[in-house]
């Protein structure tokens, strides 16, 4: 019967106090919720709102599958999963830049700006993993390099071109690029910290007590849920 039993594909053990994998089981039960919730309420917007809901609804599926698997991985190897956690990021992300650049479109933003914010993500992600990998040596470099290219989209957002069109455009369009503005200046700035408690560095004394991936999983749930809920509320505003 035990034999039998251990042919069964199982779920893993969950010790009850590891809080990790906790974060990493809710996190994806959260993913997979609201990608029903994005989904399903899609076809109550007007055509024009559908394509937002529907990367909203992208980037929290997409999320879902990953953390399926990081919650798996960190199950059966109690390590950090960083390769999945940065493919999911490295698809994610950009979806948000299209959501900003969605939201402008009608204030007459440009696909330049949309690459531009793209880039800048990639740049910003592709570093953050080599500091976290590769070459952990030197990942305070790395951390400023991606830092460095992380501020220069606030600064997009925030003053530079797309705050222009936001306040061009006025009305529920402004108030919900304000939101969105501060999920990157506040809610993003939740990664660095993580990255921080998890690479070597002087930094280790200060966020030494605290755990990547539990920083990193509470980061992904603000932002890609709240993201597109706000995305959800001007959708909302819009088609009354
Ligand atoms: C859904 C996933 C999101 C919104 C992920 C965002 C990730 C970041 C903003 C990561 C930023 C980093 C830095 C600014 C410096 C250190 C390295 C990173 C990659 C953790």
């Amino acid at each position: 019967m035990t034999k039998l039993l251990s042919m069964l594909p199982l779920a893993s053990q969950m010790a009850p106090n590891d809080y990790v994998g906790f974060t990493f089981f809710v996190g994806c039960m959260a993913m997979m919720a609201a990608s029903a919730f994005f989904f399903l309420s899609m076809n109550g917007f007007d055509r024009k709102w559908r394509t937002s809901i529907l990367v909203s609804g992208l980037i929290t599926f997409i999320a879902a599958v990953h953390y399926w698997y990081m919650r798996d991985y960190w199950a059966a190897f109690g390590e950090s999963p960083t390769f999945f956690r940065y493919v999911d990021w490295v698809l994610t992300v950009p979806l948000m830049c299209v959501e900003f650049y969605l939201i402008l479109k009608a204030a007459g933003a440009k696909k330049s700006l949309m690459w531009r914010m793209i880039f800048l993500s990639l740049v910003m992600l592709v570093t953050g993993y080599f500091g976290e990998t590769i070459d952990r040596d030197n990942a305070q470099v790395w951390g400023l390099i991606s830092g460095i290219a992380y501020f220069v989209i606030v600064y997009d957002i925030w003053i530079g071109e797309a705050k222009k069109l936001a306040t061009a455009a006025g009305g529920a369009v402004l108030s919900a690029h304000k939101m969105l503005s501060w999920f990157v200046l506040v809610g993003w700035a939740i990664y660095p910290i993580g990255y921080m408690a998890g690479t070597p560095g002087w930094y280790d004394s200060i966020f030494g007590g605290l755990n990547l991936d539990v920083v990193y999983n509470i980061g992904d749930a603000i932002n890609k849920i709240g993201f597109g809920l706000v995305v959800y509320s001007l959708a909302v505003a819009k088609s009354e």
